[in-house]
């Protein structure tokens, strides 16, 4: 650090407020509040009962999302969003909230595995450390948070309630008609009744066991499939869709990935789609984070219309069912099911060349199409930049209105797992059809008129025609015509004719993807699934809760040679064989079952942990209901309840947010919460960035040890190059919070990082200017205490007019700011107050000095504690009233305004400097001299210049 900010105390100066003295404020009044449970916030009932005052008083829930506790421990960038809910929630607690705020630790996941992979330590063992490390450098920041409320999600109490929660949703079905989620038993109720049908056809009665447990996974809101996943050998695990990198290759690693058929448990998201989606708009939500959702769900309303294809039906689905009489060939997903079963032996007549791939047959040109297309993501697939591929499948099939053979591809730019995975390509107006037509010498046919002069002949066209607001042409035939329809009427009519005829219907076909829930780790959450010896899947019984991770030896995934797609992953959890193979009585005696070996993923922790803060050591629910309504419940403004803040950073818009949506709405179906969404009001801090440095290498060198000079940066004498980024280890450019409380004090760093700017924006991180919030609470701590005796300085009496108006201004202005989050403002305007206070150079007036110490104390904690001590309480200042601005003196100032009649001064008025003209002249009018000057004159005029003239022309 490159100043000396604390010149060594001089006797005369021994009470100065310096690094050490706050260092032992902190640590006093640290100890001080964890011993007197200073942030406990009382529940209504249950164990955390408390204060029924306090439990009457209107409720907030802040949360911050938790921490994942990493080895490397926390640096400068990582609190910036806990001290801005820190802040406010001691600002509400000032102003008559029961507030609760904590924080716990989402525990499991792979950095720990991996760590744990590399030195043999334990993952727990790591991790509960690195938590032990992280939770030492939050308690030095002063957060206010309920200790007794924190928990890690690799705690088995906790995660028993994650696996309690799984079964709740593997024990359930969505109810369509209901429109929520009911428990499977009433569907086999219905099943065994006979008052739904049974998929199939068959009695219930007549199915075996195996049997009933297919047709039940066929609606449980959790089920294992085996779709097709990503599976990378070469990491011995399966990857999510975020984890593969355009180039169809495993992020970590650049191994290939593949796409492989396994069997794998998956939630049923999908089925909320549209409830995901609607109650968004009831959320205070950045529209951003919004829009990121919505895409993500990406709701599309279209039709699904089939082709006959021989005496099968391929059923495509499109948004422009208009079109219909320009699709001119089919493109089915490569891996569609159907291909198989009509793919001819021989190439028909006619066959182009440049359709068959160079294969002798149209099976041999499918499967080799297949495997190319299989080794590539759906990212890659989909690029738009690509050049377009594709195979002739040797059959053809038949547009329903035009009655035309069209031929019938399989080309990797469709996708098997969106709509049906199948097409019918329109080249005239769709452009990656139009590519494709073009690549493959297809015919187009325009059905849309084109609103530009390209004409109607595609073939001169450059690009496809795409439009929603034009006209249908060349679109007659089997008793129809769309001629001279608008798009959107055309659509409804061809949509009618194509349901009328039981060949098609209107759909709404949804982007999101079922959620896949398995991993192939140690380091998660065990199933609690058993398999009995026919393979059919087993809950077990609460009483069986938690199921523990056993103990291995080996924490890692099998790996494989990188490119043996033929490979199939072996979990680490499947090794520990005594755990695996279990006998256990589930009703029917005992028996010998398998347990599932995959674990959930990192996500499942935190998809629910705002409900366990709540009521942390429940051991017979996950939350006693009226605790969870006190503080998640639906009341005004928030109609489906939910956290009343929750701020972490715009990462987690589609991952976290969704998934803990989801599970909040089946606990809210299935009647275990009344809060059917978990976090009402959302905010997103900034990214606190730093600048990092490199040599001529591009090797970066440690940023502190850069030096500037003439416009440029040097280490070590050599120049360095800068680059704008973000803070870590890896980029040498990380400072901790540590070292900041350690030169300055958390208070200071605390201000420091509140004044950097609007919380949402990012910005660089700077240690040099640290330096100035300190030197705000050195001159607050100078304006209450004698630097040289310590005593406390201020005096009884009266403060004068343009002390109050500077006091109630701070006031007025910064309580509002930090109710709204503008931290950085709400300081702005207290450092401008003991300024002022500092600038009169004189004793501060006890109802000042107190004040000033209220108002700073949601932001300097320690300080102020310390402060409001010494003038003379005894109890905390976290629990005094914030003060309240006197509106007479918020008011600015007045000014004069000359009243002038025929150019004359008459009259002299104080007014508010933003006075309106029209109050103005009432005002003047209505004054006692001007209306005696006026005699009863006529005025013919009044020129009103506000605040400062009126002109009365008479
Ligand atoms: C005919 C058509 C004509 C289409 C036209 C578009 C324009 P969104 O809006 O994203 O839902 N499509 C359908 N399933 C597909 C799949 N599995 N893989 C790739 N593309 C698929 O997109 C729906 C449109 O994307 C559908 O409408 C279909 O092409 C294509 F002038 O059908 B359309």
């Amino acid at each position: 650090m490159s100043e000396t900010n604390s010149p060594a105390p001089e006797a005369a100066e021994a009470h100065r407020y310096t690094a050490a003295l706050a260092a032992d404020i902190e640590a006093r009044w640290q100890d001080a509040w964890d011993a007197q449970g200073t942030y406990e916030a009382p529940n209504p009932t249950g164990d955390l009962a408390g204060d029924p005052a306090v439990v009457a008083r209107p409720k907030k829930f802040i949360m911050d999302m938790f921490p994942y506790p990493s080895g490397a421990g926390l640096h400068v960038g990582h609190p910036l969003g806990y001290i801005a809910t820190d802040v406010f929630a001691r600002h509400q607690r000032m102003t008559g909230h029961n507030v609760l705020h904590t924080l716990g630790f989402d525990a499991f996941g792979l950095p720990a595995e991996q760590y744990a992979v590399q030195t043999g330590t334990h993952p727990r063992v790591s991790t509960e450390a690195n938590i032990e490390n992280m939770k030492k450098q939050l308690r030095r920041l002063g957060l206010g948070h309920d200790k007794r409320r924190s928990f890690a999600t690799i705690d088995p109490d906790y995660y028993k309630w994650t696996q309690w929660i799984f079964l709740q949703i593997y024990n359930s079905w969505y109810d369509a008609d209901a429109g929520k989620a009911r428990p499977i038993d009433e569907l086999v109720a219905e099943f065994e009744a006979g008052t739904r049908e049974v998929p199939g056809g068959r009695a219930w009665s007549e199915l075996t066991a195996a049997e009933r447990s297919d047709v039940l996974g066929g609606y449980r809101l959790a089920y294992s499939s085996d779709a097709p996943v990503n599976w990378c050998p070469g990491l011995g695990t399966v990857l999510a869709n975020e984890e593969v990198t355009a180039d169809g290759r495993s992020e970590r690693g650049n191994f290939p990935v593949f796409k492989a058929r396994l069997s794998q448990w998956n939630m049923r998201i999908t089925a909320y789609a549209d409830r995901l989606l609607d109650d968004l708009d009831e959320l205070d939500w950045p529209e951003a984070i919004k829009l990121q959702q919505r895409n993500w769900i990406g709701r599309s309303e279209g039709a699904r219309v089939d082709f006959a294809l021989g005496d099968q039906a391929v059923t495509v689905f499109t948004t422009r069912p208009d079109t219909l009489f320009g699709a001119t060939y089919m493109v089915l997903a490569p891996e569609h099911p159907l291909v198989e079963a009509f793919v001819p032996a021989a190439w028909p007549e006619g066959t182009k060349e440049k359709w068959t791939g160079g294969h002798a047959t149209p099976a041999e040109a499918v499967a080799a199409y297949r495997a190319f297309s299989a080794a590539k993501s759906d990212v890659e697939r989909q690029a738009d930049a690509k050049e377009k591929t594709g195979v002739f499948t040797g059959e053809f099939a038949v547009n329903p209105v035009s009655g035309e053979q069209v031929p019938v591809f399989i080309a990797d730019y469709v996708l098997m797992g969106y709509g049906t995975g199948a097409i019918m390509a329109v080249p005239a107006h769709d452009s990656r059809d139009f590519e494709f037509a073009r690549a493959f010498d297809l015919p187009m046919r325009c059905v849309v008129q084109p609103s530009d002069d390209r004409g109607t002949d595609p073939a001169t066209w450059d690009d496809a025609f795409v439009s929603y607001d034009a006209k249908l042409v060349n679109s007659a035939g089997a008793g129809i015509s769309l001629d001279g329809l608008g798009v959107v009427e055309a659509k409804a009519v061809i949509t009618e004719w194509l349901t009328e005829r039981g060949i098609g219907e209107g759909t709404v076909n949804f982007r999101l993807r079922d959620w896949l829930f398995s991993r192939q780790r140690y380091w998660g959450e065990p199933f609690p699934i058993v398999y009995d010896e026919d393979g059919v899947a087993h809950a077990l019984p609460e009483s069986m809760l938690p199921l523990e991770l056993p103990e291995v030896d080996d924490y890692s995934p099998r790996t494989f040679e990188p490119d043996d797609a033929a490979s199939k992953p072996e979990t680490p959890l499947s090794r520990a064989e005594e755990w695996v193979h279990v006998e256990l009585d589930l009703g029917d005696g005992p028996k010998s079952y398998r347990r599932e070996t995959n674990t959930m993923p990192n996500w499942a922790g935190s998809c629910w942990y705002e409900l366990r803060y709540l009521d942390p050591n429940n051991s017979s629910a996950l939350v006693d209901p009226e605790i969870e309504q006190y503080w998640m419940g639906p009341r005004e403004g928030a109609p489906h309840g939910g956290v009343d803040l929750y701020v972490g950073g715009a990462e987690h818009a589609v991952l976290h947010l969704l998934y803990a949506r989801f599970w909040s709405k089946v606990l809210f179906d299935l009647g275990h919460v009344s809060s059917a969404e978990p976090f009402h009001k959302l905010f997103n801090q900034g990214m606190i960035q730093a600048y990092a440095y490199t040599d001529a290498r591009g090797v970066y060198v440690p940023a502190a040890e850069v030096e500037e000079r003439d416009g440029g940066y040097f280490h070590e004498g050599r120049p360095v190059k800068r680059e704008h980024g973000k803070m870590g280890k890896s980029l040498k450019n990380a400072v901790t919070p540590d070292e900041i409380c350690t030169e300055y004090g958390a208070d200071t760093l605390r201000l420091y990082e509140m004044a950097m700017g609007p919380l949402d924006v990012s910005r660089p991180w700077d240690t040099r200017a640290v330096v100035g919030q300190y030197r705000l609470l050195q001159r607050l701590w100078r304006n209450i205490v004698d630097e040289e005796t310590g005593a406390v300085t201020v005096v009884d009496g009266e403060p004068d007019e343009a002390t109050l108006r500077a006091l109630h201004k701070a006031i007025d202005g910064a309580g509002g700011d930090m109710a709204g989050l503008r931290f950085n403002t709400a300081i702005a305007k207290i450092t401008e107050l003991n300024n002022f206070l500092t600038k009169a150079g004189r004793p501060l007036e006890r109802s000042v000095a107190e004040r000033l110490v209220l108002l700073i104390a949601p932001l300097a904690p320690h300080i102020a504690e310390e402060l409001w001590h010494r003038l003379g309480h005894a109890e905390s200042v976290v629990h005094q009233d914030f003060p309240v601005a006197d509106p007479a003196y918020v008011v600015d100032e007045t000014v004069t305004c000359v009243v002038q009649i025929k150019g004359k001064v008459k009259a002299r008025l104080e007014v508010s400097p933003s006075i309106s003209d029209d109050d103005l002249e009432k005002l003047a009018l209505a004054d006692d001299a001007v209306v005696a000057a006026l005699g009863g004159a006529e005025i013919r005029k009044v020129i009103v210049r506000a605040p400062k003239l009126v002109n009365i022309v008479v």
